[in-house]
């Protein structure tokens, strides 16, 4: 094409640029509706915007558009964008590729922005990063059409006659607005994606604890003052995650019930206001993950709110022979827990509506789910639980045990390091080593610690909250320069040794003893 054709189809670039950017806007925020709510393009770097602004043009924000003042910061954003995007089409139509080059560089910037923010999820940098693919490729292919226009024809003045060229002009305009029309469609389809979980996060704001009839106590010199260490009490925003849910199930209390049926005497059907009718008392319970390798974080400790679900097991009285509860999710996640286990007295398996004070996180499982201490979460811990089966083993099987884990599932003893840091240098001198040890139901009775292949010391263990929580010990190392392994086991308080026989995660949960690297110098 000549230079003049070029000029002459200058706007058409600039079009291609800003219908590829509303294709990639729409499309990084339907995949912030799927995979990362709240992490799509314009709030990531909104926000970003938002904490970087100095405060003299947060306040002109605000005094000269009031309220509004986030929307109008969206709408600059996007006036700015659209104006770069126009720049990108030009650049990508006479100097290829450096228009996709600007889309990719905008991805990687929202990228940034989104990573940075605090609590973000590993996630959040999805939809930017999709987002300046997907405009990179629409922009592509979208002046590539343009350089079609009028290209049917050998390159003389003819080729510009408005006659051959319109048709052609009218197709890449055709093209270009679907390119748009399907981002508006996407964000559009996103943002109704998020209308629900934005309704149900409202009614979670709302929701007003009852007071507790028994409250947590922890005692004191339950927590050692090393840095580093673990907190006694994992904060929700640093408790881990797991669960089977792509989207996080949205559940308004005021249509959530329970039922439990299945080999009961009596179906019991508990609404949510029968639930916060109930006594409820604070449980401080360690919740572990049979995924949880030796050594890692799959591992929390937080303030439960509940009521007993022996209780409520007791409403229905099962029939004799069954020797199971099938818990079923919302989203149809299931586990089986012996029945026994919500039976005990002593156990205090609740269904807990609280986390750490606050209602149940959306992702913890908003708004009622199961706690039960001393079993993994495969096998117990339903979130947006709605439905008790009482059966038996030999009749029903859970989610995971269809996939090939055990069907009992009891927490193993276990301990781990936490400081120092696996693979960190130290100082030479005393270094306090320290970390978490537990085993539910039982009791931690003593945590010792190697150095390289040396003997066995014992550390100090902080006081326990219950057994049913882990506990943390500390023991301070007199480093001498070199590499050294630090190892640690833990003795449960009936005597059990916790075993150096490595296992895998699968079937019921590893085993071997916590060993880092450190080096002193
Ligand atoms: N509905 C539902 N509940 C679930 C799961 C799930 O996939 N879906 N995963 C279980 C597993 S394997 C664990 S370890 C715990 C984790 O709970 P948390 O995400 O609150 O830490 O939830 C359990 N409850
Ligand atoms: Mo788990």
């Amino acid at each position: 094409m000549s230079a003049t054709a070029r000029a002459r189809h200058g706007w058409l670039a600039a079009i291609a640029g800003v219908a590829a950017a509303a294709f990639a806007a729409g499309v990084g925020e339907l995949t912030a509706a799927l995979i990362a709510p709240g992490s799509g393009p314009f709030v990531v770097v909104g926000s970003a915007i938002i904490d970087l602004a100095p405060p003299w043009a947060k306040d002109a924000a605000i005094t000269l558009f009031g309220t509004a003042d986030k929307i109008a910061l969206l709408i600059g954003i996007a006036l700015v964008l659209a104006a770069v995007a126009a720049g990108a089409g030009l650049l990508e139509h006479v100097r290829p590729p450096w228009g996709r080059v600007v889309f990719g560089a905008l991805g990687v910037a929202g990228a940034v922005a989104a990573a940075t923010r605090t609590g973000a999820s590993p996630l959040a940098i999805g939809p930017s990063l999709v987002a300046g693919a997907a405009g990179a490729i629409a922009v592509m292919l979208l002046v590539r059409r343009i350089d079609g226009v009028g290209a049917s024809h050998v390159d003389t003045g003819a080729s510009d006659d408005l006659a051959t060229a319109a048709p052609d002009r009218r197709r890449f305009l055709t093209w270009a607005s679907g390119a748009a029309a399907i981002g508006v469609l996407a964000a559009l389809g996103g943002y109704a994606a998020q209308a629900g979980r934005r309704a149900v996060q409202a009614v979670r704001e709302a929701v007003r604890l009852p007071t507790p009839a028994t409250t947590a106590a922890i005692p004191a010199g339950a927590a050692f003052d090393v840095d580093g260490l673990t907190p006694l009490v994992t904060p929700n925003a640093d408790f881990y995650r797991i669960d089977t849910a792509l989207r996080v199930p949205e559940v308004d209390p005021a249509e959530w019930s329970l039922r439990i049926h299945g080999e009961v005497a009596d179906e019991v059907v508990l609404t949510w206001d029968d639930l916060l009718a109930l006594p409820m008392a604070e449980r401080i319970i360690t919740l572990a993950c049979v995924s949880n390798e030796v050594g890692g974080d799959l591992i929390g400790n937080a303030v439960w709110l509940g009521t007993p679900i022996r209780d409520l097991l007791a409403r229905a009285q099962p029939t004799a022979g069954a020797d199971m509860v099938l818990s079923r999710s919302i989203d149809g996640f299931t586990a089986g827990t012996p029945l026994s286990a919500l039976q005990d007295p002593d156990l205090d398996a609740i269904l807990a509506i609280g986390m750490n004070g606050e209602p149940l996180p959306l992702e913890h499982g908003f708004p009622v789910r199961m706690v039960v201490p001393g079993l993994f979460g495969y096998v117990s811990a339903t979130k947006w639980v709605t439905e008790l089966e009482v059966t038996r083993f030999s009749a029903a099987s859970a989610y995971w045990t269809d996939r090939g884990w055990s069907a009992e599932g009891p927490v193993k003893l276990s301990s781990r390091i936490d400081v120092p840091r696996r693979g960190s240098t130290v100082a030479t001198g005393p270094i306090v080593v320290a970390g978490v040890a537990w085993h539910q139901h039982v009791g931690v009775g003593r945590v010792e610690v190697q150095v390289d292949d040396g003997p066995w010391h014992d550390a100090e263990l902080a006081t326990a909250i219950s057994d049913d929580t882990w506990v943390q010990w500390r023991w301070t190392w007199d480093a001498a320069a070199g590499s050294h392994a630090l190892r640690v086991r833990a003795t449960g308080r009936d005597g059990e040794v916790q075993t150096d026989e490595i296992a895998p995660v699968v079937p019921d949960g590893a085993t071997g003893w916590h060993t880092i690297d450190v080096t002193v110098g």
